[in-house]
Formats: structure tokens, sequence, C-alpha cells
């Protein structure tokens, strides 16, 4: 899989794709994770990348010549199969979503910052338009990371057993049951019994009533949704 990020500030994602799972899986050329800062593209001589909205609405919107180039220049050379704008009106981010995602050969990315971009951008390049939740980021490079994140850990060969990516909490569409590790007690704090009893399938229950327990109580949503 590969994953271009069209954005004003590409210092921003180093850090988030230098650690952990995305790092893992970049070093296992199982993904390629590619920035692309939208200053290069643009032909103002005073390099800006944006401008006053038409209107005169407060703020600032990043301009289309920078961002067309910059796409027609990638989709030039490979097919993306969504270009998704990351933007707090765009369709809340949710499992279902990044297990599709998952399953793309390139997706390409593209932030927005300020006020947003220029409506003809989305209207002509963008097929997908997600929003990580109901609060506002001041640009989609911290959103982008996050889908990143999510996608990434789904390639297959990413992440190892240890961490199978299919009990993850929303996997089943339940939150996940509590774990303990060593030792069984701490300072008189202990472990649920059933856990010490090596049943496995009496754990088992025990795991599946727990993460119901949880969803009931935290996300009846999730049951109903
Ligand atoms: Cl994708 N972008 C911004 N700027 N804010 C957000 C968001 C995205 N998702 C939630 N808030």
């Amino acid at each position: 899989m590969r994953i271009d990020i069209l954005t004003v500030l590409p210092g921003l994602l180093h850090g988030p794709f230098a650690e952990s799972i995305v790092k893992r899986g970049i070093e296992k050329g199982l993904v390629e994770v590619h920035l692309h800062d939208i200053r290069k593209y643009t032909k103002d001589k005073h390099k800006r990348v944006d401008d006053t909205p038409f209107g005169g609405a407060a703020g600032m919107v990043l301009a289309i010549q920078p961002i067309h180039d910059a796409i027609q220049d990638l989709q030039s050379q490979r097919v993306y199969n969504e270009v998704i704008f990351l933007t707090p009106d765009g369709e809340r981010l949710a499992q279902s979503r990044v297990n599709q995602l998952s399953l793309c050969g390139n997706i390409l990315m593209i932030c927005g910052h300020y006020k947003g971009i220029d409506q003809r951008l989305r209207d002509k390049f963008v097929t997908l338009e997600i929003s990580i939740g109901d609060y506002v980021l001041s640009g989609g490079e911290l959103a982008a990371a996050v889908l990143t994140d999510a996608i990434v850990r789904l390639v297959p060969g990413v992440i190892g057993d240890e961490m199978s990516a299919l009990t993850d909490s929303f996997q089943d569409g339940l939150l996940a049951p509590p774990v303990y590790t060593r030792p069984a007690d701490y300072q008189g704090l202990k472990v649920p019994e059933v856990l010490l009893s090596g049943d496995h399938a009496k754990i088992q229950k025990w795991e599946e009533d727990q993460a119901l327990k949880r969803t009931q109580e935290r996300r009846p949503d999730l049951l109903h949704g």
C-alpha cells in the first residue's frame, strides 16, 4: 500500500510516522508514506499557497493552483483508489471505513488548513471526505496521521499475531474487555479469579460477557446503531 499526503505542514507528520506501527510497516516494505509540501507546487512569486475568500468572510483559503498541480502530478504517476480530503464536515470516521481503506493499493490524502481548500478541488478530485470527530482541529494533518495509523495497522503483516487487529475494540462491534498482567496480586489489588483458572472456555465466556457489559455501559449506541 502507498499513501501520499498533501500538506502545507509536512513537519507535523514526521513524528507520527517515525515511531511504532507505521514505522514498522514502512521498514517491512509493506507500506510507503510520502509527504508532499503543497508550497513546492505554487507558481506565486511570493510562494503563497492561500488567499482571502471571495465573498469577504474571515480567514484564508488554500488556493486551487498549487493543490491542483500537485494532484495532477501525482495522478500522472499512479491511479489512486481514493482521494481523501480531511475535513470536519466529512463523514465521521468509523472502523468499517478503515477496514475498507486498508484494502486499497494507493490512497491520496489532502490536508486542509485555515478555512479549508477551494471548493473546486473538492468537486473535481476528492472521492471521499473524512472527519475524525465532532470537534475542530487547526488543520487536517493530525487527522491524516490518525487515519493513516488506523489503516496501516490493518495491512497484513504490519502487526504480529500478538496484537491481532481482529480482537480490537470495534472490530466485532463491541468494546474490548478489561485486560490484566502479572502479578496476580499487587498490594491486595487482585486479578479476577477466572483468568487464573486455566479454563479457556470459561475465560472466553467471561471476556465476551465483559465486552458486552462495557459496551452496554459506555457505548449503548454501538449495540443499537
Ligand atoms: Cl479531518 N480536520 C479538521 N481541521 N478538524 C477536524 C477533523 C479534520 N476531524 C475532526 N476535526
